[in-house]
C-alpha cells in the first residue's frame, strides 16, 4: 500500500489540531467547533443524552470496552445521593501513550466531555485522577479548567442552563494499580490505593460510597464529537459492534512511531503502512495489540481487526491500543522478564497470588535470561502464571500473567535456546529494544 493510500484510513478527530499552535487553548478549540456537543447536549433532556451515547455505541477506551453509554444508566437516579464522574487520567499501562498528548493537545474535549457526561448522570462535581509524573500536563489541564470557569463552561448555571458543575483536578502518586478504578477512588479519597471488592461497582457504590462514573479520558473526550456530528456520523466508522474513531499509539521498531486516530477494525498491517513500517533492514517479531497486559501477537496475526471482537476471536485482547512492536533483534525473554518485574513492581500486595506469583516468576525468569534456567522452569513458569490468571484480585494479576502465556506459546524455543546454550543467544549489543 502506497503512503497516500494507507493515509485515507486516517480519521483524525481528537488529533485533529494537535500541529497547530496553541491546540490547548480555548480559543483555539471554539474555532473549531468547540463546546457545541455541549450546547446541544444541554438542549435535550438527560436521559436522551444517555440514550444518545448508548445508541452511538461508544465504548470504554481504557481497556475492557465497556459500552460508555450502559455504564452511565447504571446510575441510579432519584436516589438522593450525589453523584460523581471521576476521568481515569492515570495512564501507565506500559506501551500506553495516548491519554497524555490528548491533554496535553486537546484538553477541552475532555472538559467539554465532562460537562456533557455530569449533565447526562446529574452529577454537580467531576474529577480528573491525572498521572503525578506527568507535571506539564497537570499545569496545561489547571489552564485548560481555569479557561472553562472563565466563559462560563463550569461553575454555576452553565450557559443559563441552570446545570453546575464544579471540576477538580487531583494528581496521583504514581502507582500503576491506582489505573484500576477502585484503587483510583481509594487514593482519590485519601487512602492507600489497593482495588475494593467489585460487586458493588461504581456506578452504585463509587467515590465516598456515592454513585460514580469511572470512565477513560478518550471516552469521554470523544463524546462532544458525537453530539455534535451524530451518532450516524460515529456508527459509519468502524464496525456494528465496535463502531467509531479511536487513537492507536504505534512504537518500538518502527520507522515512525506515534499516535495514529482511524477508525476501529483496521489491522496492524495497515498502520504499520502509516508507520512507515519496521525500521529499515528488520521484521516484526511480536507485538502488542493493547499493552502489556493483552496477549502477545506475532506476524501471523497481522491482519487481525484490531477491533474488541476481532482481537478477543484471535486470542488476545484490544486493551488500550497500544500496539508495542518488536523486531527480529529483541529477546523475547528479555522483553517478557522486563514487563514481569514491572508488575512485581507495581504489585499493590492485597492478594497472594499476584504478590508472591509475581515475585517468583521475576526470580525465573532472571535466571533464564542469566543462562542459569533448567529445562523444568518453563512448567514452572507456566504453573506460577496459571495460579495467579483468575485467582487474583484484580487485573493486574491477568495482566501479568498473559505475557508468560503468550510467550511461552508463541517463543517456547527461544526459552529453552537461553537454557540449553546457558546464556542469552541474541548479542546484547544487537538487542536494542532496552537500549
Ligand atoms: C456496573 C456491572 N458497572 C462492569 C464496569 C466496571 C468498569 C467497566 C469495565 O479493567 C481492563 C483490564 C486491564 N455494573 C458492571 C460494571 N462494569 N460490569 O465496566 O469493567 P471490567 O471489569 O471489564 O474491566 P476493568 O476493571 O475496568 C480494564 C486492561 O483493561 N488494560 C489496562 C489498561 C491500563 C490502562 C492505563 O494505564 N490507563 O488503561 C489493558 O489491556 O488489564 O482487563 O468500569 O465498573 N455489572
Ligand atoms: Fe494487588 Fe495484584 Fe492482587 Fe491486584 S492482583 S489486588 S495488584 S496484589
Amino acid at each position: 500500500m502506497t503512503v497516500d493510500s494507507a493515509e485515507k484510513l486516517l480519521a483524525p478527530v481528537l488529533s485533529a489540531h494537535w500541529d497547530e499552535a496553541e491546540s490547548w487553548t480555548l480559543a483555539s478549540y471554539r474555532r473549531h467547533d468547540g463546546y457545541q456537543g455541549m450546547a446541544k447536549a444541554l438542549a435535550m433532556a438527560q436521559d436522551d443524552v444517555i440514550a444518545y451515547v448508548k445508541d452511538s455505541g461508544l465504548r470504554g477506551r481504557g481497556g475492557a470496552g465497556f459500552p460508555t453509554g450502559m455504564k452511565w444508566q447504571f446510575i441510579p437516579q432519584g436516589d438522593g445521593k450525589p453523584h460523581y464522574l471521576v476521568v481515569n487520567a492515570d495512564e501507565s499501562e506500559p506501551g500506553t501513550c495516548k491519554d497524555i498528548p490528548l491533554l496535553f493537545a486537546n484538553p477541552h474535549s475532555l472538559i467539554e466531555g465532562m460537562i456533557i457526561a455530569c449533565y447526562a448522570i446529574r452529577s454537580n462535581h467531576a474529577f480528573i485522577y491525572l498521572r503525578g509524573e506527568t507535571v506539564p500536563v497537570l499545569r496545561r489541564l489547571h489552564e485548560a479548567v481555569r479557561e472553562a470557569y472563565e466563559a462560563g463552561y463550569l461553575g454555576k448555571d452553565i450557559q443559563g442552563s441552570g446545570f453546575d458543575l464544579e471540576l477538580t483536578v487531583h494528581a496521583g502518586a504514581g502507582a500503576y494499580i491506582c489505573g484500576e478504578e477502585t484503587a483510583l477512588l481509594d487514593s482519590l479519597e485519601g487512602r492507600r490505593g489497593q482495588p475494593r471488592l467489585r460487586p458493588p461497582f461504581p456506578a452504585v457504590e463509587g467515590l465516598y460510597a456515592c454513585p460514580t462514573v469511572v470512565n477513560n479520558v478518550e471516552s469521554i473526550a470523544s463524546v462532544p464529537a458525537i453530539m455534535n456530528r451524530g451518532k450516524d456520523w460515529f456508527k459509519s466508522m468502524g464496525s456494528e459492534k465496535s463502531p467509531g474513531f479511536t487513537l492507536y499509539s504505534l512504537s518500538g521498531h518502527v520507522a515512525r512511531p506515534g499516535q495514529y486516530e482511524a477508525p476501529l477494525g483496521i489491522t496492524l498491517r495497515q498502520l504499520l503502512d502509516l508507520g512507515g513500517g519496521m525500521r529499515p533492514g528488520h521484521r516484526l517479531k511480536f507485538w502488542t495489540p493493547g499493552g502489556s497486559s493483552t496477549p502477545m501477537f506475532t506476524d501471523e496475526q497481522l491482519d487481525v481487526p484490531l477491533d474488541y471482537e476481532g482481537v478477543g476471536a484471535a486470542g488476545s485482547m484490544l486493551g488500550t491500543k497500544a500496539l508495542q512492536c518488536f523486531d527480529e533483534t529483541t529477546c523475547v525473554v528479555r522483553a517478557v522478564t522486563r514487563w514481569t518485574e514491572f508488575y512485581a513492581h507495581e504489585s499493590c500486595g492485597k492478594c497472594t497470588p499476584c504478590r508472591e506469583g509475581t515475585y517468583w516468576l521475576v526470580q525465573l525468569l532472571r535466571d533464564i535470561e542469566a543462562g542459569k534456567g533448567r529445562p523444568e522452569d518453563l512448567d514452572k513458569l507456566n504453573d506460577i502464571a496459571d495460579n495467579i490468571n483468575g485467582k487474583s484480585f484484580c487485573a493486574l494479576g491477568d495482566g501479568a500473567a498473559a505475557p508468560i502465556f503468550s510467550s511461552l506459546k508463541h517463543f517456547r524455543a527461544e526459552y529453552e535456546e537461553h537454557i540449553e546454550r546457558g546464556g542469552c543467544p541474541f548479542d546484547p549489543a544487537r538487542s536494542t529494544a532496552w537500549a
